[in-house]
């Protein structure tokens, strides 16, 4: 056998075999660019990919690779996987709570035939793969006050139904094929410069937007709905630090994580000390009611906490100061 060792010397750099090779699908989404940075910080740029159907704005075109990537379509995906040498696949297209009850065939389509094609690129090319889950992945007859990691899951949502199969079947698929899969179950999230697209806990970023805007807020909560919640910088640490953790920690694969949780009503006093004159009113949208009272009020997250060391920066008082901060800076 005869191996140039000047070639291969010079053709793996440093970065090529110490840093993974990424690519986030669904990445215009609320978390994709967010993520895409961090992540281009600890990896270099070129070595994260952002992929999404949609055709991104110019800002996040240029500020690092961009490609199409539909998950429904399986050979394209596994070129892209073969074609950039990707080691790490963070999945994050799906379609959520409330949108999903809008359109059941798109969200089953999207969630859960979308996610077998992960599944089979990520087991067939040897990844390491990250799915989100939810709160929404408990329902009704779940304990919710606290919602424990291992507890009975009965979603009454196509988003919670096709989470837990998420869930369930990576976990299936590490057990019997040594697929890497790791997931958190995210509690709602807030984040500033980019929009939830359909879910239950929008209210709690929409708030912001109109309290400087108009000094009005509709809220389709009612005010004592209790949810689990998170800034987005904690959400995305701790999925950089499960991606991370060494596999010998994860005495499971699936972890819930939290920060807070806070009502409409709280939430709106915090505000309020922002902005005094914010006037809220409540129109309750039923599907979203129902939805949120059948999810967790407050998250059990110790198992994340014991084994991989979870940790969050963010309550309640230091998200809003940290979103009226990014926001005022924006609109002034
Ligand atoms: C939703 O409200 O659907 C999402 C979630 C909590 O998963 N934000």
């Amino acid at each position: 056998r005869q191996v140039n060792l000047d070639a291969s010397f010079h053709s793996v750099s440093f970065s090529e075999t110490e840093h993974p090779r990424v690519l986030i699908t669904g990445g215009l989404g609320q978390l994709g660019v967010g993520l895409a940075k961090l992540l281009r910080k600890r990896f270099g740029k070129n070595n994260v990919i952002l992929s999404d159907i949609r055709k991104p704005p110019d800002n996040v075109f240029y500020s690092g690779p961009f490609i199409y990537s539909d998950i429904l379509d399986y050979k394209n995906l596994r070129e892209i996987v073969v074609n950039n040498r990707i080691t790490w696949l963070f999945h994050y297209s799906a379609l959520l709570s409330a949108v999903g009850e809008a359109n059941v065939p798109l969200a089953r389509s999207v969630n859960i035939t979308g996610l077998h094609n992960i599944l089979d690129i990520a087991a067939e090319h040897s990844l390491r793969l990250f799915v989100p889950s939810t709160i929404g992945a408990f329902g009704p007859t779940s304990p919710r006050d606290p919602t424990p990691d291992l507890c009975i899951q009965r979603p009454r949502t196509i988003y919670g139904v096709s989470k837990v199969h998420a869930e369930l079947m990576g976990e299936y698929y590490h057990y019997r094929y040594g697929l890497d899969f790791r997931c958190l179950r995210y509690p709602g999230i807030i984040s500033a410069d980019t929009q939830p697209g359909g879910g239950t806990t929008d209210y709690a970023v929409q708030i912001f937007h109109d309290a400087i805007k108009t000094g009005k807020f509709k809220c389709n909560l009612k005010p004592d709905t209790r949810l689990p919640m998170m800034y987005i910088d904690d959400c995305l640490r701790a999925t950089l630090e499960i991606m991370e953790a060494p596999a010998e920690q994860l005495s499971m694969r699936t972890y819930n994580i939290s920060a807070m949780s806070f009502t409409p009503e709280e939430l709106t006093q915090e505000v309020q000390k922002h902005i005094p004159e914010l006037q809220v009113t409540y129109n309750v949208d039923a599907v979203r009611q129902a939805i949120a009272d059948s999810w967790p009020m407050i998250f059990d997250d110790s198992n994340a906490r014991q084994d991989w060391g979870w940790k969050h920066d963010y309550d309640l008082p230091e998200l809003v100061n940290t979103m009226f901060n990014f926001l005022g800076s924006v609109n002034s």
